[in-house]
This record gives C-alpha cells, sequence and structure tokens, in this order.
C-alpha cells in the first residue's frame, strides 16, 4: 500500500515536469511583434519644440525568440500620418521607440522627423503595418485623463 503510493506520486511528478519541459515552447509560440505603448500627450506644453515633439512616441516590442526585420513596416496614425522604417531589424526582447520630432536614429530610438505632433491628445488609433501592408496591430485610445495608453 504505502509503496504503491509512492510509485504514483512519481508518476504526478514526471507528468507535472512533462508539463515543464513543454512551457518554453509555448511561451515561443505567444511572442509576437506589437504595438507596446502610445505617448501621445508629451509632457509639458505643446509647443511643438524638438524635444517636445520628441516626447511623443510610439513603442514597438518584439517577444519571440528571434531578431525581426522592420524593415519597409509602417505605423500609421487615424489621419494616415504614415512613418516607414528604412533598413531596421528589432532584436529579441528588444523594444524600440518611434518619436515624432528630430534625432539620429539608433537601435532603440527611430525619428519621424515631423514638426507637428501625430498622435492626438484626445483619441486616435496605430496600426502597424508589415511592409505588404498586411495589418500586424492596431492599438486605440480614447482618454485625455492620462497621457499615454500601454497597447
Ligand atoms: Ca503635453
Ligand atoms: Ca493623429
Amino acid at each position: 500500500m504505502r509503496y504503491s503510493r509512492t510509485l504514483s506520486t512519481v508518476a504526478a511528478a514526471a507528468a507535472v515536469v512533462a508539463g515543464t519541459v513543454l512551457l518554453p515552447s509555448q511561451a515561443q509560440a505567444a511572442g509576437s511583434v506589437h504595438l507596446y505603448k502610445i505617448y501621445y500627450d508629451s509632457p509639458g506644453s505643446d509647443t511643438r519644440s524638438n524635444a517636445s515633439l520628441n516626447g511623443e512616441y510610439v513603442q514597438i516590442r518584439n517577444t519571440t525568440t528571434r531578431a525581426v526585420s522592420l524593415t519597409g513596416w509602417s505605423v500609421v496614425d487615424g489621419s494616415n500620418h504614415k512613418y516607414t522604417f528604412g533598413s531596421y531589424s528589432l532584436g529579441r526582447g528588444k523594444t524600440v521607440t518611434v518619436r515624432t520630432g528630430s534625432g539620429t536614429n539608433t537601435a532603440a530610438n527611430r525619428y519621424q522627423g515631423r514638426a507637428a505632433y501625430v498622435w492626438n491628445n484626445d483619441r486616435d488609433t496605430a496600426t502597424l503595418k508589415k511592409s505588404t501592408g498586411a495589418t500586424v496591430d492596431t492599438c486605440s485610445y480614447n482618454s485625455t485623463r492620462v497621457d499615454y495608453k500601454m497597447c
């Protein structure tokens, strides 16, 4: 009696181990490239200074286990203001910040080079598209009570 109970305990432990082994592949399958955050009302008065324009941004995150080329991908707002990535690869687990104003592109920060804001302070929709035009993700917000949206 005692012996068989021990055996069933071992069997249960083995099942738990098998379940644990499956988890990493499930996590891989769940990964994606997606809109992560939109900071649509940049800090302070909206003076259209370059610093203020760059305080407004949209972030894209890659939770897959591989780098993903975003070359030719675009982010579009509700009024069809479009930013298209040049040659760019988003590393695995990385986040890229696409800022509205001007600056020098780095791995972590890309710049739209605009002189006016893109993301409305009240409501707007961001759409992430592949180079083919296929929609990858969308993120909408409708609030002036907060300055950013976690997608
Ligand atoms: Ca502001
Ligand atoms: Ca807009």
